[in-house]
């Protein structure tokens, strides 16, 4: 099967066709460009069309990740001049960000799929906080995504206070690119823009409130898409945006506005919390049993470090409730699983058995 040139713009590659299942003969390849309630929006590479689900892919769906998600490659018929569509399948995912579902439901969001780079939007003003940083890097370095750290609002602080946040990154994750930027006096939009490649899909990631919507309404050079302008105490929690989607930009890279996340829990993490804290995964190394927790464990190396002040309390915390966290959504989440797999068992041999009595 060849690649045209109108989805390799958007960033389909031979990786894609690679890992496909089976053949699409008869089929053609789109990429998902928003997610409505039970619809989505695909493009072809020239224009978005409107699609369904086809009834096997409703029927046999498990778990979230059987559904499409912004930035998806999928296997669809087109209808109606093009004006219509069903989708058949999803391709294999690059990479896929997902979230626990907010509140004590333990399910999870998938966020988006196949994406190159995530760009984690905190504002130097009221949003920076390292803790939450950690987050979301747990998150990005989870699905197997670049981050890029932009911080937002330069023009509310002076560059001494900037130049502090910038060195409390540092400290603690030296390697981590970080970028500051202002919407207002357009300092360090230019950076931006030149981080942004054609074919590769970038997100941008980060509370509501930050200016993700106008850095992409300035990366855009129009404001296409709603902000928020009056940010009041009451109005917290309200957002600019409400759904998220995948725009192209006239330098061919694509990026995907998501709304703000109030609350940020994490699935499975092990990659992730290596890689965001790669620092304790190194120290973990020493210490003296293999199955070592780091909570209360004597030659636990972790506790040493922090003890002799190597290690930020702040920090080993913050890795430790992670870890927490993670393998508590999974075991409910695989609880709940196969909990509902049982109900669904029992239902089925209710209605044979009632079938067979009719
Ligand atoms: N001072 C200053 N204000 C900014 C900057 N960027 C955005 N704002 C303001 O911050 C508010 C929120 O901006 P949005 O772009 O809507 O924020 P968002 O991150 O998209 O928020 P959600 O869509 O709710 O997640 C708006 O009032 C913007 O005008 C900036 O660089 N400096
Ligand atoms: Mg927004
Ligand atoms: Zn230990």
């Amino acid at each position: 099967m060849n690649i045209s040139p109108k989805i390799e713009k958007m960033g389909f590659n031979s990786w894609f066709l690679e890992n496909m299942s089976e053949e699409a003969d008869g089929f053609e390849i789109a990429r998902v460009v928003a997610v409505h309630k039970d619809r989505f929006t695909i493009s072809d590479g020239e224009q978005d069309i409107l699609a369904e689900l086809v009834g096997k892919m409703l029927y046999s769906a498990e778990s979230p990740l059987d559904f499409p998600t912004v930035g998806d490659w999928v296997v669809a018929n087109f209808y109606d001049d093009r004006t219509f569509s069903i989708i058949h399948d999803i391709l294999p995912r690059k990479s896929i960000l997902k979230r626990k579902t907010p509140g004590k439901k333990i399910d999870f969001q998938l966020i988006a799929a196949n994406i190159d780079v995530a760009f984690i939007v905190q504002s130097l003003d009221d949003n920076f906080n390292l803790r939450r940083l950690e987050r979301y890097l747990v998150m990005v370095n989870e699905g197997n995504i670049n981050p890029i750290v932009l911080l937002s609002k330069s023009d509310l602080l002076s560059s001494e206070q900037i130049a502090d946040k910038l060195d409390q990154i540092k400290v603690i994750m030296p390697d981590l690119p970080v970028l500051q930027f202002s919407n207002v006096n357009k300092s360090g939009l230019k950076d931006v823009k030149d981080l942004l490649k054609n074919r590769q899909t970038f997100c941008l990631l980060g509370s509501s409130g930050v200016g993700k919507t106008t850095l992409l309404n300035n990366l855009i050079g129009e404001s296409v898409f709603e902000t928020k302008t009056v940010r009041e105490k009451d109005s917290k929690g309200r957002h600019a945006t409400t759904r998220r989607q995948l725009i192209i930009l006239d330098n061919g890279a694509m990026v995907v506005d998501t709304p703000g996340m109030r609350e940020l829990g994490n699935f499975s993490v092990q990659q992730g919390l290596g890689e965001t804290f790669d620092e304790i995964e190194v120290l973990t190394q020493n210490c003296q049993f293999r199955d070592c927790r780091h909570l209360d464990e004597s030659g636990c190396a972790v506790l040493n470090a922090v003890s002799e002040g190597h290690l930020s309390g702040k920090r080993y915390q913050s890795y430790i409730r992670m870890s927490k966290e993670a393998a508590y959504n999974d075991m409910s989440y695989h609880e709940k699983r196969s909990k509902d797999r049982k109900l669904g068992k029992f239902y089925r041999s209710v209605m044979k058995h009632k079938k067979n009595q009719s």
